[in-house]
């Protein structure tokens, strides 16, 4: 099944454009789901059934990167546990490269950071059961001005990864031609798929031109956002814009609002649950973003919390979405497999407050007795709740529910 982004925009999108005006019409129904419909669409490669889980350079070390930190990374994914929970990607992002190609044109590895090479790293990698991500840009420089961009060397630098055995490309939007993202993308796109290797093609224009209309025939995931930052304020406001874009989303094409940065200091432990909390909600890719060699135990206690892991990682796939706010008073919610439900109470004011969600807004009949699991505390609030559910909630902090009608 070989498409250009066109074919699949009217194949893919276009219904799913009609599908949504037609939903957006209605009140939010999450039994209902459309959606599903839709899960048979795998891009050709096959991959990211589920968002894709792993860690990233960028959000703690951006250009500080070597070797020896991504084997140590993949060393301490392993041994923290955190690999077997599904975090498998091991993802370099910029400045790997030297700042010239070779004679023959190719992006060679920075010889004083990466002296062993890439391959030799993904035969690392690999050999402890995970995969080797890495970053170029659609540009002729990457983003930190270090090393060259793949515009116009697509299909050497697509077969150069192959060859090396990369799985995952990140790929960026800093100094290109000004010519459309759509068709700078879909360029890389065809040019994975020619390589004879599953490469996992995630989009990192920024947003910029609404990928999710149009990337999603030819790339795994696209960022829905500007950069993420170790901020409250960042955190908030990533969610909210990929919020906007949640039907597009889907087993193998998901958004994408940023990496995570949980455990890089700058958010209190809450904040950092509600991040996780919300992201894991949203099916965005987990991406650790902090130094797993040193990762505290408050950090692993949120990142290895299972119960939120699987309703990252449902089958369903189906993103879960902000359906009420009102004074920082948020309910975010979506269907899982097996007809449950997730929620999330999620207060963005300054104090502690109650927060009511009803069994008719998400979707369940209100007289249905409901066990309620809350996931955070790992224990069962109700196994017979009727109309609502009410918690009171710190500021800033948020609960996270799963409810299955008895
Ligand atoms: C939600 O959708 C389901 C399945 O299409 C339907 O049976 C149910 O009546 C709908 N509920 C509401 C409240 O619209
Ligand atoms: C962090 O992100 C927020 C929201 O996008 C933005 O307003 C702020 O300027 C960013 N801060 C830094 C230091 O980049
Ligand atoms: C979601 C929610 O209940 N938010 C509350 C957080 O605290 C402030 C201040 O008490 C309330 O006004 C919000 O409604």
């Amino acid at each position: 099944m070989v498409m250009n982004w066109r074919v699949g925009f009217v194949i893919f999108i276009f219904p799913l454009i009609i599908l949504c005006i037609s939903k957006a019409t209605r009140a939010a129904n999450l039994s209902s789901n459309a959606h599903h419909d839709y899960t048979q669409f795998l891009l050709v490669n096959g991959l990211a059934r589920t968002p894709p889980m792993g860690w990233n350079s960028w959000n703690h070390f951006y250009c500080g990167i070597d070797e020896r930190i991504v084997k140590a990374t993949a060393d301490a994914l392993v041994s923290t546990g955190l690999a077997a929970l599904g975090y498998k990607y091991v993802n370099i992002d910029d400045c790997w490269a030297e700042g010239n190609r070779d004679g023959s044109g190719n992006l060679v590895a920075k010889s004083s950071t990466f002296p062993s090479g890439i391959k030799a790293l993904a035969n690392y990698v690999h050999a402890r059961g995970l995969k080797l991500g890495i970053y170029s840009d659609a540009g002729y420089k990457t983003c930190s001005k270090s090393m060259p961009g793949s515009l116009g060397h697509e299909d050497q630098d697509a077969r150069t990864f192959a060859e090396w055995g990369v799985d995952y490309l990140k790929y960026d939007n800093c100094y290109h031609d000004g010519s459309k993202p759509q068709e700078r993308y879909a360029r890389m796109g065809s040019a994975l798929r020619k390589v004879g290797r599953p490469i996992l093609y995630s989009v990192c224009d920024w947003g910029q031109e609404n990928p999710a209309q149009w990337a999603s025939s030819f790339a795994n995931a696209w960022r829905t956002t500007g950069d993420i930052n170790d901020t409250w304020g960042s955190i908030t406001s990533n969610a909210d814009s990929n919020n906007i874009w949640g039907r597009y989303g889907g087993p193998g094409r998901w958004n994408d609002p940023d990496m995570l940065e949980v455990g890089n200091g700058g958010m209190s432990l809450e904040e950092y649950r509600s991040h996780f909390s919300i992201w894991a909600l949203m099916k965005a890719p987990l991406l650790i973003g902090c130094d797993i060699r040193s990762v505290s135990r408050q950090t692993l206690m949120l990142l290895r919390n299972k119960e939120v892991i699987d309703v990252n990682q449902d089958p369903l796939g189906v993103q879960g979405r902000k359906i009420r706010s009102k004074a920082g008073l948020e309910i975010w919610a979506g269907p899982l497999s097996g007809k449950r439900v997730v929620v999330v109470l999620w207060n963005r004011s300054l104090s502690r407050a109650p927060i009511t969600v009803g069994w008719r807004e998400v979707g369940l009949s209100p007289s249905t007795g409901v066990i309620v699991r809350d996931l955070w505390t790992h224990s069962f609030v109700s196994r017979s709740l009727r109309f609502r559910l009410t918690a009171n909630v710190a500021s800033h902090a948020c609960k996270m529910y799963i409810l299955t009608t008895i």
